[in-house]
């Protein structure tokens, strides 16, 4: 949309949860993983973010959540575009730098970003956040970039973000060039392949986590003497995943699922000093689930950087798993999400 001074663009985009997780780069500048990972694009989990670049600004503005981003001078930085900087682990000024550099643009920017679930807590915001922020960016900055592309320059933002491009079930290649061209998401199966794969996710607290996910996996490369055991085996659980959503065959992905989620926290849990996402409440969740799964009823869980747990089960299931959850007490939000949509671009601006 072309407005007086400047060109804005508004993007939505969905969280996504991962099935293999990614822990690790080989490339911190460039965010390169050290393996490969698979998630599910989240229905109804979403960011919607409008950027607009324009002379009419005196300084950059960032609004997430209706609170403004504190931008500081840091002139030690080595990336290119040093001088304001955010401070916030995931340099969303930066990012936006680098777009404008791609664009070859010099206007300030005004991002304004709302996000429908809980922030920081481990449930993927920076995903959906710097997906739709690389599509409304390139597109407010006159670029018009295929999926391939969007996906390389979402996970120079954020890891993650880079899988948020697609819909349905996505994998992210970690690819070997060390320009990061042959590490991008693409998709396996659209949202429409698999109707009846559900994940809810429990929502145990809304507070902020204590260790990002930027500086946690950073700190598990260093100290954890498990990481190469993580590196070698994490190529099954790729294979054994893709595969079973292919056929959708529920027992393998949610019981291979699992499973990389606990080696995934067995290396945080061995990582100095430890990292600890789990509170009381995530324990009680893991054991009703291996207990309700024991007794029949089909479900799994996983976890990411934060006490969340989200359970993986089929459509039929739902009621059963809400009734049974709704007697945890700790547990503060429940909310079930079906493979989504990739990002795209919407009419409505929020500015
Ligand atoms: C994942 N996580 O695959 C894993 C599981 C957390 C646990 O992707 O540093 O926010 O911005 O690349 O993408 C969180 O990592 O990290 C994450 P950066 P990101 O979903």
């Amino acid at each position: 949309m072309q407005t007086s001074n400047g060109v804005k663009a508004t993007a939505q985009a969905n969280a996504n949860i991962a099935l293999v997780k990614y822990w690790g780069k080989r490339n911190k500048e460039l965010i390169l993983p050290h393996n490969g990972s698979i998630s599910m694009t989240c229905e109804g989990l979403f960011t919607i973010t409008t950027v607009e670049f324009s002379d009419r600004y005196e300084r950059d503005l960032i609004i997430i959540n209706d609170e403004e981003l504190k931008i500081e001078e840091d002139k030690s930085s080595s990336l290119p575009f040093a001088g304001a900087r955010v401070k916030d682990e995931k340099d969303i000024l930066g990012h936006l730098e680098r777009i404008k550099k791609i664009a070859g643009i010099k206007e300030k920017v005004k991002v304004v970003s709302k996000s429908n679930f809980p922030v920081a807590a481990g449930l993927a915001s920076s995903a959906s956040g710097l997906a739709a922020i690389t599509l409304a960016a390139t597109k407010a900055a006159g670029l018009n970039l295929n999926q391939k592309e969007l996906s390389i320059l979402a996970r120079q933002g954020s890891g993650s973000a880079c899988r948020s491009i697609f819909g349905g079930f996505v994998e992210w290649l970690k690819g070997k060039k060390e320009d990061g061209s042959d590490s991008y998401a693409r998709p396996i199966a659209d949202e429409n392949y698999w109707p009846e794969f559900r994940i809810i996710v429990s929502i145990l607290t809304e507070k902020k986590k204590k260790v990002g996910s930027r500086a946690g996996m950073a700190q598990t490369i260093e100290t954890c003497p498990y990481y190469d055991g993580w590196l070698k085996t994490v190529e099954d659980d790729l294979r054994i995943i893709r595969e079973g959503i292919l056929k959708k065959d529920f027992t393998a992905v949610g019981s291979q699922t699992e499973y990389n989620c606990l080696k995934m926290h067995a290396l945080m849990l061995t990582t100095k000093p430890a990292i600890i996402y789990w509170l009381p409440t995530t324990m009680e969740v893991i054991h009703n689930v291996v207990s309700w799964r024991e007794n029949g009823l089909e479900c799994y869980f996983t976890i990411d950087a934060g006490p969340q747990v989200k359970i993986i089960c089929l459509k039929k299931d739902v009621p059963e798993i809400k009734k049974r959850l709704k007697n945890i007490e700790g547990i503060k939000r429940i909310i079930v999400s079906k493979s989504g949509k990739g990002v795209r671009l919407i009419d409505k601006p929020r500015t």
